[in-house]
């Protein structure tokens, strides 16, 4: 089984650099591809934040192809086994075509008046009842900027409630609090391009080759062009990233910090600091108060490599030759995902990894900086920069600042009091406010919910008692179900938009067809909403996308993420092109990224707890859940491509060798996983992946739905919830 899943991946890597010879051939596609009738347009992929830039093939108003854009120096001209298949979702038999309304139990198909206007009456209706709060939006890191950019306005600066949402709090909001808290400004220093440079990578829960498959791809050309390089890998999995790591250090999930933190004891105790460094750009700091250098070593006291390896399950000598590998590389560069994010110490966990950077001075040259991989396309982009999240404003603003709420109010041509001082509700108190009752009208779009939230079933009452309206691009999905209305969406090559990467870089993506059935445009569908719902004045001048981009834009003139150099013209030239900061700023541009009044980052010494849910004798092992190369999230998009399907056609429980043995449970025996909120029926697979102790379920299927098990428990700073650790027991079926 796992040799035979090895094979494939290498298989999906020579595909890969198949592309970079210019095509992807696609099977059965071969002949026409070459036809004079085809032309290529410039796009970028609509899965991952690396960002790839992709060439779609057109043929009359048909996508037939797709191909790496040669000319974009993010992934040139490659693309990950995902992305070959990205033209064949478009045509997926269930793309959504028509608005429906749900009566008596039923779909029905409606015209786009009838649907719109049901919403707006049901919305105005609620508004008046109870107050602009009964409604929400919740949105996704996967939606395009200008679509972000109209929700922002119609729920925040039009209905005046400041609950906004998106999937990104279930994903990138413990980054976004690990670099405020560290730097006071979001988002990476470094770029795609510090790869080539660096001596060292530690990968700390990151799937990079499945997860990030071109990012891993250049760390694996990198590696082999330079074998003096090392990888340092801290995840409680054996995963496919393996295949380059160095040292690999075996965590129990959830509980690294003492790890990391014994680490930096290490590191200065053997004289690895930059001691002018630390002097220069660095206060220390504990959760009430600041410290001084001497105090923060003194709080390393306790964490010795033997206390941290008992609390951990790592070796103490393989803590030492971390530390020892961490000092002695030149530069250093980490990469991390949801194995930090996904925590209820998810923000303490980012700012242990740039503790590290900080005390070696390893950060702000080239080849060195932590950085945190974004997962959505435009999560960095769209919701991070561009404010979609209940605190926020376009431009990193912040809603509870005056100043912010005027500059965005006065653009957005609505009295500044429209805009609530107060943040809304996170994701999940969101969706506990649903199933009380205090909201009662939602608007999801671009995102799944139904399956995706942790504690998935707990959430479901809401979903059916409320006012529901979806805004999808395929039918039927886990959220749809609950639907009051369905919208029928544009979906990736069907509209116009902009995505903003990882590492801060913005793409432009042509409309290269148009859109199936009676789909819109996500941006317009807003748009058309809001007038209905009475804002005409604020809505009808959006007439293009141009329109929104280039009122956004100006919007963030002047602020850190400035993209007013950046109108569509420039964009379709230039890719990718990174935030349009004039010049002299650029110069400097990571020393710019130190965000506090002192400009001074702060190395944290936080304490190192351990998961919300620990297990004990009746949930005895850790359950983890997380991704597969070949698919998406909930399945809606490469659960529709046979050659995805074929590779991993179902979910499965991984279970260690030694655990299954005591257990008498055989590969390919059904199981029973079981945790406090659900039990899970679904086939187990015997692999030394998981240590003894862990179990993993890869979360994409709705039949096997690993949500029903996974705790909602959230990190008191960021709100994420806690995906990568829950109690759990299993059994045979
Ligand atoms: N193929 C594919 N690629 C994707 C996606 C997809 O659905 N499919 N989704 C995209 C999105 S939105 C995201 S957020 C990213 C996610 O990208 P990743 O975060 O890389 O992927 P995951 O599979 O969620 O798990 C991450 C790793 O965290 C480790 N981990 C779990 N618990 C711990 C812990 O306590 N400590 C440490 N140190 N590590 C731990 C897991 O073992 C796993 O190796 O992927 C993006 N790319
Ligand atoms: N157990 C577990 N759960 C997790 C995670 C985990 O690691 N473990 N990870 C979490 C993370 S990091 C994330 S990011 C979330 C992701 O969770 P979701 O966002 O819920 O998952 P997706 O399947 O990406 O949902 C996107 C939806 O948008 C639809 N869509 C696609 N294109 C368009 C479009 O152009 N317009 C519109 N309107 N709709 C479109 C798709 O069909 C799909 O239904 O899941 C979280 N849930
Ligand atoms: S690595 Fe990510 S952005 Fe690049 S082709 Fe694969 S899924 Fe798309
Ligand atoms: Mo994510």
């Amino acid at each position: 089984m796992s040799l035979k899943r090895r094979e494939f991946i290498k298989a999906s890597a020579a595909a890969a650099a198949a592309a970079s010879i210019g095509v992807t051939l696609m099977p059965g596609m071969e002949k026409n591809l070459f036809a004079d009738s085809m032309t290529w347009h410039k796009s970028v992929c609509r899965y991952c934040g690396v960002g790839c830039g992709m060439m779609i093939g057109k043929k009359g108003n048909k996508v037939v192809a797709v191909k790496g854009d040669n000319e974009n120096t993010i992934n040139n001209g490659h693309l990950c086994v995902k992305a070959f298949y990205l033209h064949k979702v478009v045509y997926a038999k269930t793309r959504l075509l028509h608005p429906m309304i749900k009566k008596n139990g039923k779909f029905v198909k409606a015209s786009w008046d009838e649907a719109l206007g049901l919403v707006a009456t049901k919305f105005n209706e609620l508004r008046k009842q109870y107050g602009p709060d009964a409604l929400a939006f919740y949105g996704s890191g996967q939606a395009e900027t200008e679509e972000t950019y109209m929700a922002n306005k119609l729920w925040k600066g039009c209905i005046g409630t400041n609950n906004v949402e998106g999937n990104p709090r279930l994903c990138m909001a413990s980054a976004v609090g690990g670099y405020l808290t560290s730097f006071g400004k979001d988002e990476p220093a470094g770029t795609y391009e510090d790869i080539e440079k660096s001596n060292l990578f530690l990968l700390v829960g990151s799937n990079t080759a499945e997860a990030h498959p071109i990012v891993f791809e250049r760390l694996v050309r990198h590696k082999s062009k330079n074998p003096d390089v090392k990888i340092l890998i801290i995840d409680p999995r054996k995963t496919p990233t393996d295949q380059i790591a160095d040292l690999h250090l075996f965590v129990k999930p959830g509980w690294d910090l003492a790890v990391i933190h014994a680490m930096a004891r290490i590191l200065i105790k053997e004289g690895y600091a930059d001691e002018d460094f630390i002097k220069k750009h660095v206060n220390f700091r504990d959760n009430k108060k600041a410290l001084t250098y001497e105090e923060y070593k003194q709080f390393l006291e306790t964490f010795t490599p033997e206390y941290a390896a008992k609390i951990s399950g790592v070796s103490p000598d393989e803590i030492v030759k971390a530390a020892r590998m961490f000092g002695q590389a030149k530069t250093a560069m980490s990469m991390w995902t949801m194995g930090l994010n996904q925590r209820t110490r998810g923000v303490w966990a980012n700012n242990l990894v740039t503790n590290l950077h900080l005390i070696t001075g390893k950060i702000g040259v080239p080849g060195s900086d932590s950085f945190s991989l974004t997962g959505q396309p435009n999560a960095c982009g769209g919701v991070r920069e561009g404010g979609g999240l209940c605190h926020l404003l376009p431009g990193h603003r912040v809603v509870k600042k005056p100043a912010h709420r005027e500059a965005v109010a006065k653009v957005w041509g609505v009295p500044a009091s429209n805009i609530q001082p107060k943040p809304g509700k996170h994701t999940v108190a969101m969706f506990d406010a649903l199933n009380k009752g205090e909201i009662k009208g939602i608007y999801i779009m671009c995102t799944n919910p139904a399956q995706s939230l942790p504690n998935a079933s707990k959430y479901w009452k809401g979903l059916k008692e409320q006012f529901v309206v979806v805004a999808e691009s395929f039918f039927p999905t886990a959220t749809t179900e609950y639907a009051d209305v369905v919208l029928p969406a544009a979906f990736w090559s069907e509209k116009v938009g902009v995505y903003g990467c990882t590492e801060r870089r913005s793409q432009y993506m042509e409309k290269v067809v148009d859109p199936q059935g009676e789909a819109r445009w996500d941006a317009f569908i807003l748009r058309d909403l809001g007038i209905k719902m009475g804002f005409k004045k604020e809505f009808k001048k959006y007439k293009t996308g141009e329109d929104i981009w280039t009122e956004y834009i100006g919007l963030t003139k002047g602020t850190d993420m400035d993209l007013s150099g950046a109108p569509y013209s420039r964009l379709k030239k230039v890719r990718p092109l990174f935030d349009a900061l004039p010049a002299e700023k650029k110069q400097g541009r990571r020393m710019y990224f130190y965000g506090k009044p002192d400009g001074k980052a702060v190395v944290w010494a936080r304490p190192d707890k351990g998961p919300e849910e620990p297990t004990d004798a009746e949930y005895p092992l850790a359950l983890s859940t997380g991704r597969v190369l070949e698919h998406w999230h909930t399945l809606t998009m490469t659960g529709t491509v046979p050659e995805l399907n074929r590779a991993v056609p179902k979910a499965y429980v991984e279970i260690n060798p030694d655990d299954a043995q005591k257990m008498g449970i055989d590969n390919k025996d059904q199981v029973v996983v079981e945790t406090r909120r659900g039990k899970l029926k679904i086939e187990a697979r015997v692999i030394d992946r998981p240590e003894p102790g862990t179990i993993f379920i890869p979360w994409h299927w709705k039949e096997w739905m690993a949500n029903i098990l996974t705790i909602d428990a959230v990190d008191p700073g960021s709100k994420e919830p806690e995906y990568k650790v829950c109690a759990a027991r299993i059994r045979k079926a």
